[in-house]
């Protein structure tokens, strides 16, 4: 089994504005819930209802059966406390086998009341790498030696058809 559960916050869209200038200013909490507890924070983005973020975090599930990953956004707010803006839960056991999985999730509000917005994810059990698999370009094919001879073959007449002027 895979020890490693990776997660990237891309970005979120749509999100409920909780200052009254009428924006927010959003991040989010990422906490594993289980037997060991951990937890991160991403940066606030200032002002925006569709922030990016695109950050990387890192947890190790003990018990990938129960263990879950909790997105929490808040506003941030300079004066009094932030406010709750949605949250996602990842039951962990999702992701097995899955490899890397990316997904948009609609944001639910407290007590499972509906909530504006979606949150948009990188997540599974690999290599950091993988979370930016579709950016990644395919290896090339082994080559046999007869096609390495084509190719250099083709590139001198490529040289030799360079018409001129
Ligand atoms: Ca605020």
């Amino acid at each position: 089994m895979p020890s490693s559960f990776r997660i990237k916050i891309v970005e979120a869209k749509r999100l409920r504005s909780a200052d009254p200038d009428g924006g927010s200013d959003p991040f989010v909490i990422v906490k594993m819930k289980g037997l060991f507890k951990k937890k991160f924070k991403t940066k606030v983005i200032n002002h925006n209802l569709n922030p990016v973020w695109e950050e990387e975090f890192e947890f190790e599930p003990q018990h990938p059966n129960h263990d879950q990953i909790i997105l929490k956004i808040y506003d941030y707010d300079t004066v009094g406390t932030n406010d709750f803006l949605g949250m996602v839960k990842l039951p962990v056991i999702n992701y097995l086998n899955k490899g890397i999985v990316e997904e948009w999730l609609p944001l639910s509000g407290k007590w499972g009341k509906k909530e504006e917005g979606e949150i948009h994810v990188i997540c599974g059990f690999g290599v950091s790498a993988a979370l930016t698999v579709n950016e990644l370009p395919k290896p090339p094919p082994p080559k046999s030696p007869s096609e390495v001879y084509d190719e250099i073959a083709e590139n001198r007449y490529n040289i030799a058809i360079i018409p001129n002027k």
